[in-house]
């Protein structure tokens, strides 16, 4: 890589919430970031925002998955598979089958085929890094959970496997879980755009993680009791 040339990042689903607040602090640390996700304006947006460049892509989509890499290129820093998403809080009795599908082509399926086409790039930059959003919900059930904890779990194994198959190979796979975090539309799309019920996920709770403490930005938490600092890890 010639002197100057900026380290490049991929991040999926990049139009809101984590994704695009970890686009913000990947641009932020100097990073070239291709912003990936279905709706173009924010995308847009976005990558204009940050000198990035924005992408139209769904992730369930072999088509418009393949058009990312040919744009990316040969080489890859870093890959960030945030897309995913929960749909419905249906108990497994009454499961909406659609959903469950829904839920597992883009949390593990579209992780998987982002993944594949961009791993040659990865490897090729000689420390290549995956991260992938998964959540605590890989890690538990919980009732009316069943279709996203399912594909959540699916996440995490999916990054297990990964890490050993290519443990002879320049690029770390990371995952991070994160809790409960109050974004602008991950409860809404879970309960299809009722205001109301995604409200109440986060009623009792003083302070919800936000986007930005993931992507590991923590202005929105600088001063609040037991903050050490906006230049400290929280
Ligand atoms: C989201 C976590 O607890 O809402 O990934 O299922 S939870």
């Amino acid at each position: 890589m010639p002197p100057g040339t900026p380290r490049t990042a991929v991040v999926t689903g990049a139009s809101s919430g984590i994704g695009a607040a970890t686009a913000r602090s990947l641009a932020a640390a100097g990073f070239h970031v291709y912003c990936a996700a279905r709706r173009s304006d924010r995308v847009e947006k976005l990558a204009a925002e940050i000198g990035g460049t924005p992408v139209t892509c769904d992730v369930t989509s072999d088509a418009e998955v393949a058009a990312l890499a040919t744009l990316v290129g040969p080489s890859l820093d870093v890959l960030v598979n945030n897309a995913g998403g929960a749909f419905g809080v249906s108990p497994v009795a009454e499961a909406d089958t659609d959903d469950w599908q829904r839920m597992y082509d883009v949390n593990v399926i579209g992780l998987v085929r982002v993944t594949k086409v961009l791993l040659p790039a990865l490897v090729a930059s000689g420390a290549g890094v995956i991260l992938n959003v998964g959540s605590t919900a890989g890690r538990i059930a919980y009732e009316g959970g069943g279709g996203y904890t399912a594909a959540k779990h699916g996440t995490q194994v999916v990054t297990e496997t990964l890490r050993l198959e290519l443990y002879d190979q320049p690029v770390r796979v990371c995952e991070i879980a994160p809790g409960m975090v109050r974004t602008d539309e991950f409860a809404l799309v879970r309960f299809d755009g009722d205001q109301e019920r995604a409200g109440q996920v986060y009623a009792g709770v003083a302070e919800p993680l936000v986007a930005e403490d993931v992507a590991g930005e923590c202005p929105s938490r600088a001063g609040r009791p037991g903050c050490p600092g906006p230049q400290s890890p929280c």
